[in-house]
């Protein structure tokens, strides 16, 4: 059965590969399961039908026969463990791997996020100017400690698996605010994430929506 995952009918990155559907992209594109997506409006995830999928009213969900699932996190856990090739049959590294999908969602995203919040909507606010370094700062400190972790390896823990995956693209985020250029090996990593052909196909399809709509 082919799975139908929701993106935004219109990003506001302009097909930067920013939104979170792209990580289930890629994880799709990784283990070679062809998908179809249904666009939604900001309109359209805030009514009844969306919200029976997900309750917060967001992108992206994922449904396949009987079930539904949101949260990324959760999607490319299932589709990782239902496919080869995004997690190790060894027991302990296919938990090592999990570790690291954990990490990137719950160590790292959380002062990224706060940043590209405080950069979007906090700029006129009197504080801001004193906030950010401190936010800055947080965000410093996780990048310091993966970037000592990672060392010179290409991947975080052996082979390429859904945790790198997950790590690379919440490292994406930070790609235009210069921080990670800080952390060359860092920057490798990502650009490695990137030159995936399976990433580059997830790319090149979030792009086509953006690109082929009327209004861009
Ligand atoms: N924890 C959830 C998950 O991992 O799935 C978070 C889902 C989420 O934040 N979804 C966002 C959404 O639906 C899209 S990805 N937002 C609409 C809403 O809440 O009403 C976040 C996002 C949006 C836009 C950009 N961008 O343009 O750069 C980047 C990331």
């Amino acid at each position: 059965m082919t799975p139908t995952i929701t993106a935004f009918e219109r990003s506001p990155d302009g097909g930067k590969g920013l939104a979170r559907d792209m990580r289930v992209r890629w994880a799709l594109e990784e283990v070679g399961q062809p998908y179809d997506v249904r666009l939604l409006s900001f309109k359209a995830m805030k009514e009844p039908a969306h919200l029976a999928l997900h309750p917060f009213g967001q992108i992206p969900t994922y449904e396949e026969g009987g079930l539904a699932l949101f949260e990324s996190g959760a999607i490319v856990f299932h589709i990782a463990e239902r496919h080869a090739g995004l997690l190790p049959d060894d027991a302990n590294a296919r938990a090592r791997a999990i570790i690291w999908m954990f990490a990137a969602l719950s160590t790292m995203e959380p002062p990224i996020i706060d940043l590209a919040i405080a950069r979007l909507q906090e700029r006129e606010e009197a504080w801001y100017e004193q906030r950010l370094p401190l936010v800055e700062d947080r965000v410093r400190n996780r990048l310091g400690q993966l970037s000592f972790r990672l060392g010179d390896a290409d991947w975080l823990d052996g082979p390429f698996s859904a945790g790198d995956l997950m790590m690379a693209s919440v490292l994406l985020r930070l790609k235009a605010s210069g921080l990670l250029d800080q952390y060359p090996n860092l920057s490798a990593y990502v650009a490695r994430g990137e030159a995936r052909p399976a990433y580059k196909r997830a790319f090149e399809a979030q792009l086509a929506v953006f690109s082929a709509a009327s209004w861009t």
